[in-house]
């Protein structure tokens, strides 16, 4: 079902996208996509969960709390929460991530060993923001509350390797931009490595290798903290997740008023995180900085734009990083918004983060823009984004220039990000 869907119809494309996203919903979870992601994906399900709010609210809270039922005792939300059913079907499955043998995880639920951008918390405001019944929502906040304050606990204390107030990711799959040309240097940086798995059409051997290597040697050392601090190899400092953190901070203190709790420290950490990103991460741009090499890593892409998620990032920042977006993201594209600069040496057109447009990257940055005011991109960037569905459908990633849908088809946040925009 990816024909073109009409071009004025909205009707029949809210429906279209509320058919996908039945059809990837197994009953208790969305699934990316039939097929190829049969399992559920940590920040897939906070963009379904947002696209759902205002359409199936129920649906909405289920899909959150069946992800919330992987979270570790650690208070890490897993980046997949396997389905039993499907567990061969995806590679690395369960058999790779073992997390059965790891004390801190969920007993009966199979997950990875890693966690994704930080999303939940803003889920979860949007779910109680769109309630048609206040007791209800109440009652849902309540319950996912406590999973909310350990996850950020865990990101502060586990995850702050870099002992300034912003998190690291320990694999390029944390960040869920995952074959950004961002990591192509520290994954460089790890020895050469070769393993025979399952189908892979979507990195360079080396690359997806090493992805490999990366989870084995954090799994062999039982997902331990210490070992993240001392000795793993990949650790990285990204503006997009620790915006992304950002921003759930701020949803967090919101929801604090809403259930009578505290949000002195949710304030407090937005604080911290700025902080951290203007103080580590702010050159000309923000970069991701990687913590092994100690160095920045000079590449401009989409997870630079992750800061303006921060209401409170000063203007003359904004300022350098909207001149940026439209100077070298969104001038030179068709179909905005490019996951990386389009000049960059590392920009290919065709390939998943290294230069395709995604619906929830333009979704984050539609919100930053209303965030700061910036009316005319807010706008620009929905009818874009919606121009991309209406001529390719739900489509995984687009074609920067021409818009032509790449990727899966039928893509769950691609849709479920469609019916927000269209609420308006
Ligand atoms: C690995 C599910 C996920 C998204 C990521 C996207 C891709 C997985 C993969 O698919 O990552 O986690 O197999 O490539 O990069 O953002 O969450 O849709």
């Amino acid at each position: 079902m990816d024909a073109r869907l009409g071009l004025d119809d909205d009707t029949a494309l809210e429906q279209a996208a509320l058919d996908v996203l039945d059809a990837n919903w197994t009953g208790s979870a969305t699934v990316p996509a039939v097929g190829r992601y049969p399992h559920q994906w940590s920040w897939d399900s906070a963009f379904v969960a947002i696209g759902l709010a205002r359409r199936r609210w129920s649906r909405a809270c289920s899909e959150l709390l069946s992800l919330f039922a992987g979270q570790w005792s650690t208070g890490m939300v897993p980046h997949i929460v396997f389905d039993r059913a499907t567990a061969a079907a995806y590679y690395p499955g369960p058999s790779l991530w073992r997390s059965g043998d790891c004390a801190a995880a969920p007993r009966g639920t199979l997950t990875s060993g890693l966690t994704q951008p930080p999303l939940q918390a803003c889920a979860v405001w949007w779910i109680w923001r769109y309630a048609a019944d206040r007791d209800e929502a109440l009652g849902f906040v309540r319950r996912a509350w406590p999973v909310l304050v350990a996850q950020h606990r865990y990101l502060a204390s586990a995850r702050d390797l870099g002992g300034e107030g912003l998190a690291s990711i320990v694999h390029p799959w944390e960040s869920g931009l995952d074959d950004s040309p961002v990591w192509d240097a520290p994954l460089a940086a790890l020895p050469m490595v070769h393993y025979a798995h399952g189908p892979e059409e979507w990195w360079s051997d080396s690359h997806h290798d090493r992805y490999v290597w990366l989870a084995m040697r954090y799994r062999d050392a039982g997902y331990g903290a210490g070992y993240l601090r001392d000795e793993h190899p990949f650790a990285v400092e990204d503006p997009m997740f620790n915006g992304i953190w950002l921003a759930s901070c701020l949803a967090l203190a919101n929801l604090a008023e809403a259930i009578g709790a505290d949000g002195t420290p949710f304030r407090e950490a937005v604080e911290r995180i700025r902080t951290g990103l203007l103080g580590r991460l702010w050159d000309d741009a923000f970069y991701a900085r990687d913590l092994r090499a100690g160095r920045l890593i000079p590449i401009r892409t989409i997870g630079g734009f992750g800061p303006l998620l921060d209401p409170g990032m000063p203007a003359p920042i904004v300022g350098v990083l909207t001149e940026l977006l439209e100077s070298r993201f969104l001038g030179p594209s068709g179909y905005p918004v490019p996951s990386c600069e389009v000049r960059a040496l590392e920009f290919d057109r065709t390939t998943y983060w290294r230069g395709p447009s995604w619906v929830n990257t333009n979704w984050l940055l539609r919100q930053a823009a209303a965030e700061h005011g910036l009316g005319g991109l807010e706008a620009l960037l929905a009818s874009s984004t919606l121009r991309l569905v209406r001529q390719a459908g739900f489509r995984e990633c687009f074609d920067p220039f021409d818009g032509m849908g790449r990727g899966c088809r039928d893509f769950s946040w691609s849709a479920a990000l469609t019916l927000d925009l269209l609420a308006g």
